[in-house]
């Protein structure tokens, strides 16, 4: 193999994701020899903001076929990249985008072209020799993540068994990522003992790995999280605070937010009220799309009235720079969840984390529910040091890729290994609550 890495080929094809949606498989290949291949994930709880996946309708897999975008890799994008420099990323990315030619990606379609985008992020590291995450960083050290991991689910990804879509851990007291993710498969195993202690299934899982028993509401998930931290002998907030992706945008509906007793709708004020009520009662540190995208009003309120949490923007900022920017001048969060999904390319996507960076706000890269065996992300969060990331569960094999692959490259990169630990929430809250550091608060768990 020579260190060439002008594109030779790109080839693709329709792909399965976890949950047995098609989506869009690629593969890049580079004159040297360098190989990459790539399959791009897709989400439930979409935002109206993101670039746009191109769906074939009509009968075949019920509408959501991407033969047209696949068709579309080998027409337009594949001919268009042809004999580029498959490391200079910023052009391949610029040259699909051109050839495209819309703002959010919807005629070639944003999965051909993210597809494209990353098997060719892919193919450049093979071809240079490098692991992915060394390539990423650009010099910069290796940063393994803070893990935010699924314990709980609802919404979209649960068949709407709770209100709010993920009640995660964030084992803020491990000291590397292997610690991290032990702590959390022990919090994921006492969760499914309290849960089959009250006649729920705990077997059956959500789309992300997570439970997914039936629930009254958020408060009810957070007792269970709360009590499953103390029963895997940790300390809630010391060892292993919580994390709520409330997925307020799809909460939206007449006359407000439905959101806690089924079909009772409350008002932005009162979301923010029941939200701070449950950082009150539980060791909450961090909570996403606590309201809708459209919201920003509620979103600057919302981050004034919650401080001492890491209020994390998703389907708001849908990792758009326009929008991202918009939120930084309004001080609508204080973090960026960050899917290349929702961007459409790699650059575009690295051009969102560094944008967030050089404003103060912390960046949680992560994976969709509907995902797929590939472990890139775990590279991209090692590289571009995000600080956090979140791919669901400590179980289903489309999560634990991006586990393992964080696994791999702490146990790779031995005592030189940097781990984000609590520091990378820490930094980023900007009234630490007294019991961060030092302890449990009291909850109403037990
Ligand atoms: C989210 C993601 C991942 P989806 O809302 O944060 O959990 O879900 O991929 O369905 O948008
Ligand atoms: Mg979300």
């Amino acid at each position: 193999m020579s260190t060439d890495t002008r594109i030779e080929s790109v080839l693709a094809w329709e792909a399965l994701d976890s949950r047995g949606n098609p989506t869009v498989g690629t593969e890049v290949r580079l004159r040297g020899g360098g190989r990459g291949t790539a399959i791009v994930p897709a989400g439930a709880s979409t935002g109206s903001h993101e670039a746009r996946e191109l769906r074939d309708g009509g009968t075949r897999h019920g509408g959501r076929g991407v033969r047209r975008a696949v068709a579309n890799v080998g027409t337009e994008i594949g001919p268009a990249v042809r004999g580029l420099d498959a490391a200079d990323q910023a052009a391949v990315d610029r040259i699909a985008r051109e050839v495209d030619g819309t703002a959010d990606l919807g005629r070639l379609g944003a999965n051909a072209i993210l597809a494209v985008s990353l098997a060719n992020q892919l193919a450049a590291a093979d071809g240079l020799r490098e692991p992915l995450y060394r390539l990423l960083g650009d010099g910069a050290p290796p940063l393994l993540p803070m893990p935010m991991v699924n314990i709980v689910s609802g919404g979209a990804h649960a068949g709407w068994s709770m209100d709010v879509q993920d009640i995660l851990a964030v084992p803020l007291g491990a000291s590397s990522l292997a610690e991290a993710i032990e702590w959390a498969a022990r919090v994921r195993r006492a969760a499914a003992e309290l849960v089959a202690a009250r006649d729920l299934t705990a077997a059956l899982v959500a789309d992300e790995g997570g439970l997914g028993p039936p629930l009254p509401g958020a408060r009810a998930g957070l007792e269970i999280v709360t009590a499953a931290i103390e029963r895997s002998g940790l300390t809630p907030l010391a060892d292993v605070a919580i994390a709520v992706d409330v997925a307020a945008t799809q909460l939206v509906g007449p006359g407000g937010y439905r959101l806690g007793e089924r079909g009772t709708v409350i008002d932005s004020e009162r979301v923010i009220a029941t939200i701070a009520e449950w950082a009150r009662a539980f060791p909450i540190v961090s909570v996403e799309d606590p309201l809708g995208e459209e919201d920003w009003d509620g979103w600057t309120r919302a981050r004034d009235a919650l401080a001492g949490l890491q209020v994390l923007g998703d389907d708001l900022f849908a990792t758009d720079l326009s929008r991202l920017r918009r939120g930084i001048a309004a001080g609508a969060a204080d973090a960026v969840l960050v899917k290349p999904n929702q961007n459409g390319t790699v650059s575009g996507t690295k051009a969102v984390v560094e944008e967030a960076r050089q404003a103060g706000l912390a960046t949680v890269i992560s994976a969709r529910s509907g995902d797929t065996e590939d472990s890139w992300l775990a590279d991209f969060a090692v590289g571009w040091r995000t600080g956090q990331i979140k791919v669901g569960s400590t179980m289903r094999a489309e999560r634990t890729a991006k586990w393992n692959r964080l696994l791999q490259i702490e146990a790779e990169l031995g005592g030189a290994a940097e781990f984000a630990g609590r520091a990378a929430l820490e930094l980023r809250v900007r009234a630490p609550r007294a019991g961060l550091s030092r302890g449990p608060r009291s909850s109403s768990a037990g």
